[in-house]
């Protein structure tokens, strides 16, 4: 086959895959926004068009390790105007158990960060820019450890918090009970979102604490659940159930 004949497909299948598969991070954001706006009834408009510019203003032409969490403030309030569902009573946080809390959530009809339009839109995403540059970039990035304002871990800092503030009613926590420290102070939801609950709002935290055949850990026994109770404070009521895995498909949690 004569050279030509062979570079033709190729140059063919990578104009294809740029047009049939949306890479660019714009096209990630803005799709996954318009799903989420029809999956919930509200009018796109040109929300899409506002949100992803609000995104990309708080990180483009920035240095990647300058990017602190107050710098989302203004994606937070676009996404606000967009998309205010209440969910008081039915709001779950968790730590260590990203993978089964999403699966319980939407068994049992529980609403995490993640299923709000502003965790959706970035969930399991990367990102940044960089000093004089107007592009975005999805590797290269800095990551969660390399520096404290990297845009990633900004963004889940200032979502996190205002999730956390939002907290209304009864709120729920799922924690691991497999591990040793199932509250670790240096998590998000211990160093974020538990000082981000207005008990104005939000009555109670109930704990999750998820455990495995065999694991002997009770609410009672963990050292850890009584930093959170400490943490708390005296305004939010405390409750704690261990729930064994393989109940929570029940939704039983009571
Ligand atoms: C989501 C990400 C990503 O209550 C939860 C959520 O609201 C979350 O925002 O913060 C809490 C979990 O964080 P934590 O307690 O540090 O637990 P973890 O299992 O160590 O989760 C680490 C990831 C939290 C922030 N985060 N959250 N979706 O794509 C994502 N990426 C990061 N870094």
């Amino acid at each position: 086959m004569s050279e030509c004949g062979f570079i033709a497909p190729v140059i063919l299948a990578v104009i294809l895959g740029l047009i049939l598969w949306p890479d660019s991070l714009q096209e990630k954001i803005k799709k996954r926004c318009e799903t989420y706006l029809e999956k919930h009834g509200l009018p796109s408009q040109n929300d899409c068009e506002k949100i992803w510019d609000s995104f990309r203003q708080a990180f483009v032409e920035k240095d990647p390790c300058e990017v602190p969490p107050d710098a989302y403030d203004s994606l937070i309030h676009t996404v606000s105007q967009v998309s205010q569902e209440p969910t008081c009573n039915r709001m779950m946080f968790w730590s260590k158990t990203k993978e089964k809390v999403h699966e319980f959530a939407k068994k049992c009809s529980y609403v995490t960060l993640e299923d709000f339009l502003l965790g959706f839109l970035l969930d399991n995403l990367t990102w940044c820019g960089k000093s004089g540059s107007q592009e975005t970039f999805t590797t290269g990035c800095p990551s969660w450890s390399d520096c404290v304002n990297n845009p990633v871990r900004s963004f889940w800092i200032q979502a996190s918090a205002a999730f956390a503030a939002s907290a209304c009613g009864d709120a729920f926590v799922m924690l691991d009970g497999a591990i040793d420290m199932p509250y670790n102070p240096d998590s998000t939801f211990a160093s974020v979102e538990v000082k981000h609950f207005n008990s104005s709002i939000m009555k109670s935290l109930t704990v999750l604490l998820v455990t495995k055949e065999g694991d002997t850990k009770t609410c009672e026994s963990d050292e850890s659940l009584k930093h959170l109770q400490t943490d708390l404070g005296s305004n939010l009521k405390y409750q704690c159930k261990v729930v064994p895995q393989s109940q929570l498909q029940t939704c039983i949690v009571d």
